[in-house]
């Protein structure tokens, strides 16, 4: 019988002993979690981590299928990585959920004047505003993956005018969909409020700068549950002080985290929260990478493969 080879694991933090844990039970494989000077490693193929030091990559000269324990790969840009390693990452893990709660709560926040109400109350004034329907709201949503979609449904079921925008053309009913350069300058002209949900690569980094900023229509409101680094921070501080942007409800940012201090943080427009929009379920992201890694082993389709050409 061959001997079935280690999985290494590289998650610090205060979930690292649950990832074994599930890992192990799920796999049923002996997991050998990472860190500096610890050996067993260099037979292994499978990585599973989030963000791996270089120093681990090469300590594993095997290394055939990295499972990225996020969404997003950006975390991965500065890695090099064998030529032949297939890097998958997580598709939901409960995160599809959990960032459609936050985006319909952020848009409510905003389309029902909440934050105002929040400011009202602790000033003692009594001063009810008119309430438009949702569907006089365009609310556009930007990128249209396992999450962003869900998102836009989400919305859409609420009620809510949604566009939404991705590189490729798409369809789905109840959806005005937008692809491509000029689309994404239609659907930008058009929104009350834009929901960011791409992934971060080099051809989506600063996708809302001054530029796009000034497409979108005056007293618009943002909210990114992706990556800091699609917006560029002073061109959103701009649009955010002159009064183009109404406000913005932020839970990623170029600098995490945000500093105590960060100019972001005294706007009383600006709603942010640390980063947790949607948080990874140990067990179900294990369940999802044990099915792939069988699916790896028996040469059949794997699900949630990067591009490494296009880094999603
Ligand atoms: C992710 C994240 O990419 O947590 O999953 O940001």
């Amino acid at each position: 019988m061959t001997e079935i080879p280690p999985i290494v694991l590289y998650h610090p933090g205060k979930q690292e002993a649950q990832w074994a844990q599930e890992l192990a039970q799920h796999t049923q494989c002996e997991v050998i979690t990472w860190q500096p000077g610890v050996a067993g490693v260099v037979d292994a193929e499978v990585l599973v981590a989030w963000a791996p030091p270089q120093a681990l990559i090469d300590a594993m000269p095997r290394l055939r299928l990295v499972f990225h324990l996020g969404a997003g790969v950006d975390a991965l840009w500065q890695t090099a990585l064998p030529a032949e390693a297939v890097v998958v990452r997580l598709e939901d893990a409960g995160m599809a959920e959990q960032m459609a709660d936050y985006a319909l709560y952020a848009v409510t926040r905003h389309t029902r004047g909440m934050a105002q109400y929040e400011r009202d109350w602790r000033a003692g004034a009594w001063s009810p505003q008119p309430v438009k329907p949702a569907a006089d709201w365009t609310i556009g949503v930007l990128g249209y993956g396992a999450l962003g979609a869900w998102v836009a449904e989400v919305l859409s079921e609420r009620g809510y005018n949604v566009h939404a925008w991705s590189r490729t053309a798409k369809t789905s009913a109840g959806i005005v969909h937008h692809s491509g350069d000029d689309g994404l300058k239609v659907m930008l002209k058009r929104c009350h409020v834009l929901v960011l949900m791409l992934p971060l690569t080099p051809e989506t980094q600063h996708v809302l700068n001054a530029e796009t900023l000034a497409l979108l229509p005056h007293g618009s409101y943002v909210i990114n549950l992706a990556r800091g680094g699609l917006i560029d921070t002073d061109a959103l501080i701009a649009a955010l002080e002159s009064g183009h942007l109404a406000g913005a409800a932020l839970d990623v940012f170029e600098q995490e985290p945000l500093p105590a201090e960060h100019r972001l943080r005294g706007m009383p427009q600006v709603m942010g929260t640390p980063h947790i929009a949607a948080q990874t379920w140990v067990e179900e992201a294990c369940r999802s990478i044990a099915s792939n890694l069988q699916a790896w082993r028996d040469n059949n389709p794997l699900s949630g493969v990067v591009d490494r050409h296009r880094a999603y």
